[in-house]
C-alpha cells in the first residue's frame, strides 16, 4: 500500500517513470551489540520497508520529499549546502551527501520522494534502511557503482557523523538480506553465510513495546561501546594482540577485575557470553531444535536486562508474560535497546490465543496499547518491481 501511495504521489508531483527502491528494516535473531565488539550476529532483513521514487532532474539539486509523520521537503546543492530544515532524518541525508562529496563521489540532480512502514524507534533500524537505501538510489542516478561493502561503510559513517557509534550490523543486513534466511555475519572480517529460520510449527512475531528510542540522541549507547573499549584497553597490556574483545576471554576478564570498574567486566561477561549464544542459535536452527531456540531468545533477553541493562521494564514485562503463556517457546528485545519491540517464537497452534494474551496482560501492566508484526523475511536493498 504504502509503496503504491509513494509511487503514485511521484508521478502525480515529479515525473511519470521513477525508480522505486526498497530498502528493508531488519530484526536480529541473537548478537546484541556484539557488532562493533567485532563478534557475531544473526540478523535478518525484512518485508517492511522504506520506499524511495527517484529520478534524474537534470539541475543541481537534490530535492528530497517524505512521506512520514515529519513531512518536510529538503534540497541540497551539488555542493552539499541546503536550507535549514527541521526534520531529524534530514540530517541522515545531510551526512551522506556531505560524506559523498569528501569521497569525490560525482552527485548528479536528482527527485526523490521516500516513505515506509518501519515503524521508527522500534529497533527494526529504519535508519539503515533509510541511508543504505538513499545510497543505492544515488548511485543508481549518478551512473556510478558502489559495492554493498562499501555503501554499507558510508551508512555507517552517517550515523557515527550523526552521533550512534554503532556497528555493521544494520546496514549489513538491510543489504545484504535474503528472503527466507537469517545472515550470519562475524563481525570481525566480515564474512558471512545465510541460515533459513523456518521451524516447522513454530512462527516468528514482533510485539512493539510502543516504547520509542532514539539511539543516536540518547548516549547510553555509546557509553556500553566505551565500556567495551576499557576492557580491551586493559587486557591489551598483557596479551597485546588482543584487538576487541572478540579476542578476550572470561580468564581474562578475572585476571583484570581488580583493575577496572565492576561495571565494566559486567558489559564485557555480556558480550562474550552473547558472542556464544550466536553461535548456540546457529546449531539449534539447523537442527531444528524450537526449545532451544527459545530458550537462547530468553537467556539473550535477561542478560540484556541484568548485565548490559539496556532493556526497559516494559520490555522485560513482555519477555516474563511470554515466559507464562504456553505458546510462547521464547522472547527478546532486539536492536540497540531501551525501547522497541521483541521478537518472539511461538507455537503456531497457539499463535492467535497467545498473541492476544501477549497483548492483553501487557496493557494490564503497564497501561501501554503494543502492537504485533507476522515476520515476513525478505531481501536486502533492490530495485522494486511491485
Ligand atoms: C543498533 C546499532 F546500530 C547496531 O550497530 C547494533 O550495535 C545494535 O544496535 C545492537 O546490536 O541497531
Amino acid at each position: 500500500m504504502v509503496d503504491k501511495t509513494i509511487i503514485s504521489f511521484f508521478k502525480e508531483n515529479y515525473n511519470d517513470n521513477p525508480l522505486i527502491i526498497k530498502a528493508p528494516g531488519r530484526i536480529n535473531l541473537i548478537g546484541e551489540h556484539t557488532d562493533y565488539n567485532k563478534g557475531f550476529v544473526l540478523p535478518a532483513s525484512i518485508e517492511k520497508g522504506i520506499y524511495f521514487a527517484v529520478s534524474a532532474n537534470n539541475s543541481e539539486a537534490i530535492r528530497i520529499e517524505a512521506f512520514l509523520s515529519q513531512p518536510e521537503k529538503i534540497e541540497f546543492a551539488l555542493n552539499g549546502t541546503h536550507k535549514e530544515f527541521n526534520s531529524f532524518w534530514g540530517n541522515y541525508f545531510k551526512a551522506i551527501i556531505e560524506i559523498l562529496i569528501s569521497e569525490n563521489y560525482p552527485l548528479k540532480g536528482m527527485d526523490c520522494v521516500f516513505g515506509g512502514d518501519i515503524p521508527i524507534g522500534s529497533g527494526l533500524s529504519s535508519s539503515a534502511a533509510l541511508c543504505c537505501g538513499f545510497i543505492y538510489a544515488i548511485t543508481k542516478i549518478s551512473g556510478k557503482k558502489l559495492s554493498r561493502e562499501k555503501i554499507a561503510l558510508i551508512a555507517q559513517k552517517a550515523e557515527h557523523k550523526i552521533g550512534l557509534n554503532c556497528g555493521l550490523m544494520d546496514q549489513y543486513a538491510v543489504l545484504f538480506g535474503k528472503k527466507g534466511n537469517a545472515f550470519f555475519l562475524d563481525c570481525n572480517d566480515l564474512t558471512h553465510s545465510y541460515i533459513p529460520i523456518n521451524l516447522n510449527g513454530y512462527s516468528w512475531v514482533l510485539v512493539n513495546s510502543n516504547i520509542k528510542h532514539n539511539l543516536a540522541v540518547d548516549s547510553e549507547y555509546n557509553k556500553r561501546r566505551i565500556s567495551c573499549e576499557n576492557i580491551v584497553k586493559e587486557v591489551k597490556l598483557s596479551k597485546p594482540n588482543v584487538c576487541s574483545l572478540r579476542d578476550v576471554t572470561l580468564k581474562d576478564l578475572n585476571n583484570i577485575s581488580d583493575k577496572i570498574d565492576a561495571i565494566d567486566i559486567k558489559r564485557a561477561k555480556y558480550i562474550i557470553e552473547e558472542n556464544e549464544r550466536v553461535r548456540r542459535m546457529m546449531k539449534a536452527l539447523t537442527k531444528g531444535d524450537a526449545q532451544e531456540v527459545g530458550n537462547i531468545l530468553n537467556e539473550g533477553h535477561w542478560a540484556m536486562s541484568t548485565q548490559y541493562e539496556i532493556t526497559t521494564s516494559e520490555l522485560d514485562a513482555l519477555v516474563k508474560i511470554g515466559e507464562n503463556l504456553e505458546g510462547v517457546l521464547g522472547s527478546r528485545m532486539m536492536g540497540g535497546g531501551f525501547g522497541g519491540c521483541t521478537i518472539n517464537l511461538i507455537q503456531t497452534s497457539k499463535l492467535e490465543s497467545s498473541i492476544s494474551s501477549l497483548l492483553e496482560e501487557y496493557k494490564s501492566q503497564t497501561s501501554i496499547d503494543a502492537e504485533y508484526y507476522h515476520l515476513a523475511i525478505d531481501d536486502g536493498v533492490k530495485v522494486y518491481s511491485n
